[in-house]
């Protein structure tokens, strides 16, 4: 049994209540978390340690990123351990999706900082410096579908920038984040840089985004909750990034190659389960080929291995979808069923016959659940891809069209003829209620710095 604690100023604390950490793949304890609900302790820790770390160079703290890399990469099977049994994931999908993309997001940050070059902008009588302050103690709060590889996303170019952090991990999945601040603590990352508290978002959580002390928030989780939140740090003017939900929809033009359009668009389908915001939940084939594509996505479906939902309530709220796409009129093709285990397991489901303005086709589901549509021509594709309240990611699968029709996609990415193949360098987030704000490269450096210009009059 593990018995998580919240990081605070280099120590750990524990608080006078717990509650358990459940297993999704058999619903057996695994571990204690900290019922937190007070942050003045680690705010009062960050701001402690916010002069020493901003005033280390900037080389000094890529350096820093480079140590957590090395550490968390020689601890890399433990890691994978770790989120498998937290998630349920499959332990490849833990180890060559969460665990290796965890490294690489400080390894990338490290590296990027490296190259960041001091701006000037020279006027005829004056030179405009750019200078790059951190934003001061920011509050990272992360989701339960990639626990460490989210978290550390935000956790990188916050600590580059000289910030100090206030991170709250998912109270689902707390295993990672606590194995990354043990790592932290082993490696003498200065005390109070790096605080971890667990415990209820709406508790911990909203602390978090309410503490006037803390300076920017950078949320990634469901678009119900971001609406929270915004509500919240709004009027306290903080710095916003929100990363929420999505319904992306991989379109398959007639002209696509089916072998790599059917693998690509079946791991967009149900890689984590179908709970990774960029997957693709809605699979629009063009009618000249949805027979011999259908047959051969669902002849592969039947070899592709995934795990459970993350959590009981979770496969209730999948589930409940399924009934809707039945009361919807939609057909079921392959799934739909809870397989006779322990544990919350889900057959990976895809579902035909509804409208493309369905609820099923048209809401958030978050699970190994896809509706399958046909279209006749681009155009009806761009529009039905565009006709949900989300504007996360796609895909688009054509020899000869794929950019032309994925810059018409209402969304923040789009991918063609690929997915999740990622450049940490690019702009990360969505449009309408999939978010607000873009990380990644220097997306993460702006929102982790406050830019100052000194305008220097030549004498
Ligand atoms: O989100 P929740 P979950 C989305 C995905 C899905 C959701 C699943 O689309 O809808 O995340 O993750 C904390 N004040 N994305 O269920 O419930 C909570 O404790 C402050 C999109 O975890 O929103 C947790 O740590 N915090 C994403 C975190 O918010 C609060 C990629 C998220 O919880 C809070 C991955 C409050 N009032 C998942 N209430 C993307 N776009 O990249 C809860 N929390």
């Amino acid at each position: 049994m593990i018995h998580v604690e919240n990081l605070i100023d280099g120590q750990f604390v524990n608080v006078e209540e717990n509650f358990d950490d459940i297993s999704p793949i058999d619903f057996s304890v695994i571990a204690t978390i900290p019922r937190t609900k007070n942050v003045d302790a680690a705010v009062t820790a960050a701001k402690n340690a916010f002069g020493g770390w901003s005033s280390l160079t900037l080389h000094q703290r890529c350096d820093w990123l480079d140590k957590i890399a090395d550490e968390l990469e020689n601890q890399i099977e433990e890691v994978a351990r770790l989120e498998a049994l937290d998630t349920g994931k499959p332990m490849e999908v833990a180890l060559n999706v969460d665990a290796s993309r965890s490294v690489n997001n400080f390894r990338f940050f490290a590296d990027f900082g490296r190259t960041l070059e001091s701006q000037e902008f020279k006027m005829d009588d004056a030179t405009n410096y750019v200078v790059r302050k951190p934003v001061g103690v920011v509050g990272l709060i992360s989701p339960w579908n990639l626990p460490l590889y989210l978290l550390s996303w935000k956790i990188a170019p916050a600590l580059l920038m000289g910030n100090t952090i206030i991170a709250k991990p998912s109270e689902i999945t707390p295993l990672t984040a606590h194995f990354l601040g043990k790592l932290c603590v082993k490696i003498g990352l200065p005390d109070g840089v790096l605080n971890i508290v667990h415990g209820y978002g709406p508790e911990v959580g909203q602390a978090i985004v309410e503490h006037s002390e803390i300076k920017a928030i950078s949320f990634t989780g469901g678009t119900s909750t971001g609406k929270i939140v915004a509500a919240t740090a709004a009027p306290m003017f903080k710095k916003l990034s929100l990363e929420l939900g999505g319904k992306n929809a991989s379109i398959v033009l007639d002209d696509a190659d089916l072998e790599i359009a059917v693998s690509g668009v079946l791991r967009s389908s149900f890689l984590n389960s179908g709970q990774i915001c960029l997957c693709g939940s809605r699979v629009l084939v063009h009618s000249s080929i949805y027979e011999e594509f259908m047959e051969k996505y669902l002849r592969e479906l039947k070899e592709f291995n995934i795990g459970p939902v993350i959590s009981e309530q979770h496969r209730s709220k999948v589930l409940s979808y399924i009934e809707l796409a039945k009361e919807e009129g939609g057909r079921i093709l392959a799934g739909g069923r809870v397989p006779d285990k322990a544990g919350a397991w889900i057959e990976p489901t895809v579902i035909t016959g509804l409208s493309h303005t369905s609820r099923t086709a048209t809401e958030e589901i978050f699970g190994p659940v896809v509706t399958v549509h046909k279209f006749d021509t681009d155009d009806e594709a761009i529009e039905m891809a565009n006709c949900t309240q989300y504007g996360l990611a796609g895909s688009v699968w054509s020899k000869h069209r794929g950019r032309e029709v994925a810059e018409k996609i209402e969304s923040g990415m789009v991918w063609v003829n690929t997915w999740l193949h990622r450049d940490l360098r690019v702009p990360f987030g969505g449009v309408k209620d999939s978010g607000v704000g873009r990380e990644g490269g220097m997306w993460s450096i702006g929102f982790f710095s406050e830019a100052v210009n000194i305008c220097v009059m030549e004498d």
